[in-house]
């Protein structure tokens, strides 16, 4: 049975969610296939086997996965003669530290900037609920967040430089080959650049060459259009 990855998509089925395409690179990472379900936040009765309300969730057979570091632990679990994600077990509490940093500050710079973006782009009927939602979560509204946007634009850049003065050196953050470090941070960029009105990085960006790099490690090359 193929294994089934539900996956947030906007209106025009881009596939912009950071988490999901942790998911779907880890997949990949570790050889396996897998259907994307198209999903919109409203659709909650469609994942609601999985025991919460968000995505990525995987249906591995009988096995229900939230959360993508729960799919990407499940992974490595479960397919251990597939290419680790993380590496020695010191490797894993290194991507916990990558992990972080991408949610506590990478995400947070990019919300900044795209949260208006995405708005537009959803399904009508979903954005009701994300503007409800993310104007509680950010404490403003989504028209000061908009006018907020050169700012933000500018911690964004600021955010980013630590990273880009590693790819300098290196092909990829774990090192020679991607891992689920590279993973976390892609996911972050992907949902950035798939969904901003305005292009955020300039084409010669060291950031956009990785990219390219890490989804040519997993045959993925011409999905970042789409977004699928
Ligand atoms: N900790 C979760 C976070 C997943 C998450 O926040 N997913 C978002 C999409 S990017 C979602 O499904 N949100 C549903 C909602 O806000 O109602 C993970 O790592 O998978």
């Amino acid at each position: 049975m193929t294994r089934k990855l539900y996956d947030l998509a906007a209106a025009d089925g881009t596939r912009f969610s950071p988490f999901c395409w942790r998911a779907k690179l880890a997949l990949a990472h570790k050889g396996l296939d897998y259907e994307t379900i198209p999903w919109r936040f409203t659709d909650k009765a469609a994942i609601a086997a999985s025991g919460q309300d968000k995505v990525p969730v995987l249906v591995d057979g009988a096995n229900i996965v939230s959360d993508s570091q729960m799919i990407a632990d499940y992974l490595e679990r479960s397919y251990p003669n597939a290419p680790s994600l993380y590496g020695e077990p010191p490797a894993r509490a290194l991507c916990m530290f990558v992990k972080s940093w991408t949610e506590g500050a990478l995400h947070p710079a990019i919300a900044a900037v795209v949260m208006p973006d995405i708005c537009e782009r959803l399904d009508p009927r979903d954005q009701p609920y994300f503007r409800q939602t993310r104007e509680a979560m950010f404490k403003r509204s989504l028209e000061e967040m908009a006018a907020a946007r050169p700012e933000a634009e500018k911690t964004l850049r600021a955010t980013l430089k630590p990273l880009q003065r590693l790819l300098a050196g290196q092909d990829f953050i774990a090192g020679e080959a991607p891992n689920w470090a590279d993973h976390l941070v892609f996911g972050a960029l992907q949902w950035a650049r798939l969904i901003s009105a305005k292009p955020l990085f300039a084409p010669d960006d060291l950031v956009i060459a990785w990219m390219g790099r890490v989804l040519a490690a997993y045959g993925l090359e011409g999905e970042e259009a789409r977004g699928a």
